[in-house]
């Protein structure tokens, strides 16, 4: 067996362990470099091991993030497979911290500690730890953080093996695009979950539209990043990548694409009732076709599937068996938001707090992916760590954007904005006086995120029913796979957001996509206006508002229902609430 070389996805996850290593030490800064570097590499469309094949080391230096040192290392990875520097730092700290750090609360120094003094190389030594009462007893634990890291590692356990969207993406595009340069390859597309845009994938479904199905499977199974092959047939397969994933190819005619597209997009519900309107007629649905006795009447198009039923074309999104079979067949299904359709970003965070560029850096970025506004909302005050601003610095930024608007002038328009964090009694982190000279107030929860159902519920109303508050960032506080959402009653809170004209935010962040699909649906049938946020930290985050527009749209979302879908005047117009 020759052997394969390393693929981005494998750089990338030690790039990321070195970064989590050097966390675990306390040193400052090269973390969130490594960081940096391994999501440039996860975002890469071709292979590195390619690009330095052809234009040497020195092209290494233009992969965002990379600069002279990772470069060597990833030099050093593509030559050898291995990297020497990260595994001395292994060594020095045999711990398992991808799968501890999946404990909420637990970060790398903790991590290290538990390590040092306690022994404990992995989940389960942790969890053997807390039940027997040792963590409570080191310094700077105690009681309270030993019941929260058992709280945590039970939802860690209940969480499967899904891997987030934002976490494949670059991988499905690349497989995609190398399946599409496959000789005898007409078409290559993802379906499944991935392309529904649901916020966690189990597995990933590729279809492809060949007359040489063996061909493609015997070069499928040769792609750089497939490390197991777990079947291989005439028109199927299965292999998993280095990173975990799962991946089924299905070969299929010209003739069956549509009806073999539809079939593997799913969801499985969807597909149900939609053979049952066929068994209804007295058709057959399958994933060959749709059929008429033996006579195929639809099946090479999706869009001539769904005429052939008399119903509006379905949205990927909108496939899960929630109502749209009906809507379709009455002609009635919303025009979901677009992905061209955002013509501002309502929450932006800058170098003035934990952001990685300034205000002038973020806002051409912003210009650049198409949006003609967006607000700064950097951190507050109690969130000591972000340096967030007190009052006098988000006076100061204010003037900053003046001027940096004066020199963008007609290329996009800043606005003022702060995520403005919400204390534990609801009330807010800056004075109103000063929210009052601001266009957009976010607010969110950044802390006591275990207070029970009703005392949360209300401290959240609370800062809602601030003059000032304009938006509700990030509403349940979740990260996926990571963080539980708080104990919110949703009903309460969009009530309450209709009451007073509160938008209610449809954070973009991959890890994040809070509000989530269902909520954002009742929030849309009550009449709640949302935004969608890309919540950027750096210039490379303002296509991570693709994420939220999938998820917006999966809650039926329209444009109408969408703030910053809007012109930046009716924008605003509409986050003035009382004229
Ligand atoms: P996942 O992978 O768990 O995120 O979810 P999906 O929806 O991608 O599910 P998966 O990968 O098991 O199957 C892909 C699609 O194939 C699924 O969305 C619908 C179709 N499918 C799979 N099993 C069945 C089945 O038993 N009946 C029908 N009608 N369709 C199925
Ligand atoms: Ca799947
Ligand atoms: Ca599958
Ligand atoms: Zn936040």
């Amino acid at each position: 067996m020759t052997k394969k070389p390393i693929s981005n996805q494998e750089i990338a996850a030690i790039l990321r362990g070195v970064g989590e290593y050097l966390a675990m030490q306390n040193v400052p800064w090269k973390p969130q470099a490594y960081e940096r570097a391994a999501l440039g590499v996860e975002e890469m469309d071709r292979e590195l091991g390619d690009i330095y094949k052809e234009a040497g080391a020195k092209a290494l230096l233009g992969v965002p993030g990379v600069g002279r040192g990772i470069a060597d290392h990833i030099e050093e990875l593509l030559k050898t497979g291995k990297l020497k520097y990260y595994d001395s730092l292994r060594k020095e700290v045999p711990v398992d911290v991808a799968g501890l750090s999946r404990v909420e609360g637990l970060g790398p120094k903790s991590i290290r500690k538990l390590y040092e003094l306690l022994k404990v190389r992995n989940l389960k030594d942790l969890e053997k730890a807390a039940a027997a009462g040792k963590v409570r007893e080191l310094k700077g634990f105690g009681q309270k953080a030993e019941e929260k890291i058992l709280k945590g590692i039970e939802f860690a356990k209940t969480v499967g093996v899904r891997f987030r969207l934002g976490q494949v993406v670059s991988q499905v595009a690349s497989l995609v695009k190398r399946l599409q340069a496959l000789d005898g390859v007409e078409q290559a597309v993802a379906a499944g979950s991935y392309r529904r845009r649901k916020e966690t994938v189990g597995d990933v479904d590729l279809l492809v539209v060949s007359g040489r199905p063996e061909d493609v499977m015997r070069n499928f199974v040769k792609v750089p990043g497939v490390v197991r092959i777990l079947a291989e047939g005439g028109t199927k397969s299965s292999v998993r990548l280095a990173s975990g994933l799962q991946v089924d190819l299905r070969v299929v005619p010209k003739e069956s694409y549509g009806a073999a597209l539809n079939y593997f997009t799913g969801s499985k519900e969807h597909n149900v009732a939609l053979r049952q309107l066929a068994v209804g007629r007295g058709w057959k649905l399958n994933e060959y076709g749709l059929f008429k006795g033996t006579r195929r009447i639809a099946g090479a198009t999706e869009e001539e599937l769904y005429a052939k039923f008399g119903m509006d074309y379905v949205e990927p999104e909108l496939r899960e068996n929630t109502g749209e079979i009906e809507a379709a067949r009455r002609r009635a299904l919303p025009k979901i938001l677009g992905y061209g359709d955002l013509m501002g970003d309502l929450q932006v965070q800058t170098d003035w707090t934990d952001g990685s560029a300034s205000i002038e850096a973020m806002a051409r970025a912003a210009a650049a992916r198409g949006l003609s506004y967006i607000a700064i909302t950097d951190h507050t005050k109690r969130l000591a760590m972000t340096n967030g601003l007190d009052e006098a610095r988000l006076l100061k930024q204010m003037a900053e954007i003046d001027r940096v608007n004066r020199k963008l002038k007609g290329k996009i328009t800043i606005l003022k904005g702060t995520e403005c964090d919400i204390l534990k009694d609801g009330t807010l982190d800056i004075e109103d006086k000063v929210l009052a000279k601001l266009d957009v107030v976010g607010v969110s929860v950044h802390s006591h995120f275990n207070l029970p159902r009703q005392e949360q519920t209300e401290r959240v109303l609370r800062a809602m029913r601030n003059p000032h508050a304009d938006i509700l960032f990030h509403p349940t506080g979740r990260i996926i796979g990571r963080r539980a959402p708080i104990e919110l009653d949703m009903d309460r809170v969009i009530a309450e957001a209709k009451k007073r004209k509160m938008v209610l935010e449809a954070n973009s962040y991959p890890d994040r996509l809070d509000l989530r699909d269902a909520h954002i649906r009742a929030a849309v049938a009550a009449g709640v206006k949302l935004a969608v946020d890309s919540d950027a930290h750096a210039p490379e985050h303002f296509p991570l508002l693709e994420f939220g527009i999938a998820q917006a749209r999966r809650g039926w979302a329209t444009r109408d229902d969408v703030v910053n879908a809007w012109p930046v005047a009716k924008m605003k117009a509409c986050l003035r609430k009382d004229g």
